[in-house]
């Protein structure tokens, strides 16, 4: 059955990967999984059409057969226990790994993109700087229990699993700040969850959309 995401016609951060169809690309790659990508401006995400998928008029979404999804962790988790290779068999261990995908949308990404929108659209504010620094360090305590967490592991919790995915997907906006490298074990996480060959392929179908003209190779 044809597995068809939606992504950014032309993504806001110009190819770096940060828009989430990224993610669900990622997964699909784990698993070894074709799929396509039906593009959508700006406009028409907010349209009837794509709103009746996704009702928060956003990207991405995951259509397969008469299944339609929306929310990144979900669909992930679906492709991870639809097809191999992302979730262990063990029952504990699978429980544990789907732990860490909500920890990582749930309680990690919040503070990051509270960051993120800080340092877009509150720079004029006459009270930014003293925000800036209140959410940079609900950012840093969240890295740092992550990191403590992580110690000198590979991986959260035994082999790489869609907990690890999503963590890294999360994590990947983090770097953008500089704050990351405050927690090196957490840099290198990241740098190992980027050389993964099925991460390298989802990064450059999305670059191969979202390059500006004449960069992408
Ligand atoms: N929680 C949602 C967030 C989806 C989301 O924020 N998508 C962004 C692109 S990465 C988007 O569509 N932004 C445009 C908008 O919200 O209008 C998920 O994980 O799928």
């Amino acid at each position: 059955m044809t597995i068809t995401i939606t992504a950014f016609e032309r993504s806001p951060d110009g190819g770096k990967g940060l828009a989430r169809d990224t993610r669900v690309r990622w997964a699909l790659e784990e698993v070894g999984q074709p799929y396509e990508v039906r593009l959508l401006s700006y406009r028409a995400m907010k349209e009837p059409a794509h709103l009746a998928l996704q009702p928060f008029g956003q990207i991405p979404t995951y259509e397969e057969g008469d299944l339609v999804l929306f929310e990144t962790g979900a669909i992930v988790l679906h492709i991870a226990e639809r097809y191999v290779g992302l979730l262990p068999r063990n029952a504990n261990a699978r429980a544990r790994a789907i732990t860490w995908m909500f920890a990582a949308v749930n309680t990690v990404e919040p503070p990051i993109l509270d960051l993120g929108s800080a340092r877009l659209q509150e720079t004029s504010m006459p009270w930014y700087e003293d925000r800036l620094s209140l959410v940079e360090d609900r950012v840093r305590k969240r890295l740092r229990q992550l990191s403590l967490r992580l110690g000198g592991t590979e991986w959260l919790d035994g082999a790489f699993s869609a907990g690890d995915l999503m963590m890294a997907s999360v994590l990947l906006r983090a770097r953008v700040s500089d704050l990351l490298d405050e927690f090196p074990n957490l840099a290198a996480y990241l740098t190992r969850a980027e050389a993964r060959p099925a991460y390298k392929r989802a990064f450059a179908a999305q670059l191969a959309i979202n390059a500006p003209e004449g960069s992408a190779n």
